[in-house]
């Protein structure tokens, strides 16, 4: 089918053919950047799951490697679930990963490079022993599951956090000490519990620096950090995380803000955007995050994690820039949409800027809460925005787009939003509005950057404050038809938007060419 092929992803990581799901084990090694991924080899749904095994060596361009690990033991014969990497100080590498066993029990186990000198990891050993942890007393069967990366403890021991639930509803991460990765011992207590979040899968758990933008390796302690927890909310399928304390001697982790808790809070993702998992990259000190953009067979993004909530495309996206088209302080009115004549529209990175220009006139319009149903919803102050993959009539758009809304104090709120609802006349898809709130400060202008990659679009509100990852599958608004176009939907003003847009090369994304000679 034409049109299928048009909806793959150009610079965005999937796999040649059928289901992928979660990233996993994420690691750099001799000068190569392995990504694995929840894999089917069988079939586009999922199931009978395998590691994909990818790398890279700067997470633009990939290659296709043979399969890491495939379910062939007894306590990984249903699946091999995700899991984690972890760099030791003298060079090993550790993956511990979910094995869901012949009774369907998940158990965690150990796997390590048959032989480090080989830059590609070609191929996987399982630990003889395995499996290294099954579940505790108390603890379902099925609900216990992806081990993080290892951190250690400032008593020369290692921990791992594993997600669970506790009477159905208790999302929760239990903390593992382990001085060999064979043996462990399940901590007293748990490193945090939010009631009523459910099964917390791919749990994430790394240290941030409070002041600057580098990135620390997962074991960093210390004055000045502060550590993020994550969890993949199965119940919701949203990947959330919050900010917060790690007591080293207890291992307990304490949110910040308990009303900005894991699960209720901060969202990785207002998108579709589902198991992400960090890494710290050694060789550029930074931490970049993956993620699946889910419930499609296509996948991975990659994304610069820094402070807080700011995540931002990994520098190396820039190198597929081509040429660069710049709009400057093009008036959009009230009501009004306007082209952009750019071309073909189907691979972008846009940078844009707006702001409020006049104010024309006091609105009558009742102000909706939040992203509202869409940029149909008017208001005062917005939205505005831009539609991407939108053909000339206008019959297919998506609105990635500001909502700065009327507070009763007086000031204004503003959501980043992204509607899908006019994205395809395809009957058969899931068409959502997605958002949430972004911080805006007083001398700040509206910016975002969005990439557009056909049926995938990344967006990035206020340097990286809010991100919103679509999946959009038109049907008109494909190959040369797709445009680019500026829309404010105000009531009541004006805004002038300043843009600078980038046509963008494809990656390339093949098998690996072993006849030739890479290293
Ligand atoms: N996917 C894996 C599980 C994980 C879930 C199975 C999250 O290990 O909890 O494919 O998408």
């Amino acid at each position: 089918n034409a049109m299928f092929y048009w909806q793959r992803t150009a610079y965005h990581f999937q796999p040649q053919k059928n289901w992928m799901n979660d990233p996993d084990g994420p690691l750099y090694h001799k000068g190569w950047y392995h990504l694995f991924y929840q894999y089917n080899p069988d079939s586009a749904i999922w199931g009978n799951i395998t590691w994909g095994h990818a790398v890279s060596k700067d997470l633009i361009h990939w290659f296709y490697l043979p399969l890491a690990m495939v379910p062939d033991q007894w306590y990984d014969i249903n699946g091999c679930w995700t899991g984690s990497a972890t760099l030791l100080p003298d060079g090993r590498i550790v993956m511990l990963y979910t094995g869901s066993t012949n009774d369907s029990v998940q158990v965690q186990n150990l796997a390590y490079p048959a032989n480090l000198s080989d830059p590609l990891l070609l191929q996987w050993l399982k630990y003889p022993g395995n499996p290294v942890v099954v579940p505790p007393t108390g603890i379902e069967d099925e609900e216990f599951r992806d081990p993080t990366t290892a951190w250690l403890g400032p008593d020369g021991s290692w921990r791992i956090a594993v997600g669970t639930r506790f009477n159905t509803t208790i999302g929760t991460a239990l903390v593992f000490q382990t001085t060999n990765f064979s043996d462990y011992e399940l901590l007293d207590g748990v490193l945090h519990a939010v009631p009523g979040t459910g099964m917390w899968e791919c749990v994430d758990f790394y240290p941030v620096a409070i002041n600057g933008s580098v990135g620390l390796d997962t074991t960093a302690l210390g004055p000045g950090i502060k550590h993020v927890l994550k969890a993949s909310l199965d119940d919701t399928k949203v990947d959330h995380y919050a900010i917060g304390t790690y007591d080293m001697i207890t291992d307990k982790w304490t949110p910040d803000n308990p009303e900005e808790d894991v699960g209720i809070g901060l969202k990785v993702d207002y998108g579709r955007y589902y198991a992400s998992k960090t890494f710290f990259d050694q060789s550029k000190q930074r931490r970049i995050l993956y993620g699946w953009v889910n419930e499609t067979d296509s996948e991975a993004d990659d994304l610069e994690k820094g402070w807080a909530s700011i995540q931002w495309p990994v520098e190396e996206v820039e190198s597929l820039r081509l040429n660069a088209t710049v709009f400057k302080d093009v008036v959009v009115e009230a009501g009004s949409v306007v082209p952009l004549d750019i071309g073909t529209a189907t691979q972008l990175d846009i940078l844009a800027e707006f702001e409020i220009e006049t104010l024309v006139l006091n609105s009558t319009e009742d102000e909706v809460s939040d992203c509202g149903d869409g940029a149909v919803d008017r208001s005062t102050y917005g939205p505005f925005g831009v539609l991407v993959i939108a053909d000339d009539s206008l019959s297919e758009l998506t609105p990635i787009y500001f909502r700065p809304l009327n507070t009763s104090d007086g000031s204004l709120e503003t959501y980043f939003c992204a509607d899908e609802t006019r994205s395809s006349k395809a009957p058969d898809v899931t068409k959502r509005v997605y958002g949430g709130k972004i911080p805006v400060l007083d001398d700040e202008n509206y910016n975002m950057r969005v990439l557009v990659d056909h049926s995938v679009v990344e967006s990035f509100g206020e340097g990286g404050r809010t991100v919103i990852t679509s999946r959009v599958y038109p049907t008109e608004a494909i190959y040369g038809a797709a445009r680019l176009f500026l829309f404010n939907n105000a009531s009541g003003v004006n805004v002038k938007a300043t843009l600078k847009i980038w046509e963008m090369n494809s990656a390339f994304i093949r098998p690996f060419p072993f006849e030739e000679t890479l290293f």
